[in-house]
């Protein structure tokens, strides 16, 4: 698969209709801590008007929720986002769901995550602690996952051999790089999710 084949088949604003010899649906969630980018990556690909679920935060998590670094943010998610991209028309859709990635929402997670084929973990490398807790309800629950740094402008440059090294990654678990702002770049973040989740099932299904 090649994001660069691939082109929006619909604006993001107009109404989509799913193509009817469609044949793999598959769920996706897109997890990670508060401000590290998941609802934009999901609005960047997604071929539907995406769906969020915002609320305004409360002097209450403040507390909680660091935004140091994402100072103009005001809402936070506190249920899902909702999006869905087609990969190779008529052949794989992805479901994507972003997940609140503090522990608090626990619950939410196992709602949201139940029945995915994997996660994109997202991480801002200037805080990589902001996504540890999700990384760990993601590594709970079995399921296969991808880690994505989302590049933002004073990211400072973290090798994938480094970051693997920091959060104690699988040999076989990706780090990938991405612009959760630009829809190619995010796109093939998905991508190579979907490939390792492949591989997954299929070595599963062999042994
Ligand atoms: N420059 C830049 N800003 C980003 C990027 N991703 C997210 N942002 C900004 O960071 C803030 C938090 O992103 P958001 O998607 O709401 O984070 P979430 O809490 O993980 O859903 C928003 O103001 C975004 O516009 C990125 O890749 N580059
Ligand atoms: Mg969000």
């Amino acid at each position: 698969m090649d994001s660069s084949r691939l082109a929006r088949t619909t604006s993001p604003v107009e109404p989509a209709y799913l193509d009817e010899s469609s044949t793999y649906l598959v769920k996706i969630v897109v997890a990670g801590g508060l401000g590290v980018g998941k609802t934009t990556l999901i609005r960047a690909v997604s071929e539907m008007r995406s769906v969020h679920t915002e609320e305004v935060m409360t002097a209450a998590s403040m507390s909680l929720d660091n935004l140091e670094f994402t100072p103009e943010k005001t809402t936070t998610t506190v249920a899902m986002d909702f999006g869905r991209i087609t990969l190779d028309p008529g052949d794989t859709i992805l479901y994507l769901f972003g997940a609140p990635g503090q522990r608090r929402f626990k619950e939410a997670w196992d709602d949201v995550s139940h029945g995915a084929k994997g996660v994109l973990v997202l991480f801002d490398v200037r805080r990589l602690d902001a996504s540890f807790e999700a990384l760990d309800m993601v590594e709970r629950s079995g399921l296969p996952y991808c880690v994505a740094v989302n590049r933002f402008p004073t990211s400072p440059d973290v090798s994938p051999e480094v970051l693997r090294d920091h959060l104690d990654l699988d040999a076989d678990t990706p780090v990938v790089s991405c612009n959760a702002l630009d829809f190619t770049s995010s796109l093939d973040a998905l991508i190579e999710l979907v490939r390792h989740a492949l591989t997954r099932i299929r070595l599963d299904a062999a042994s």
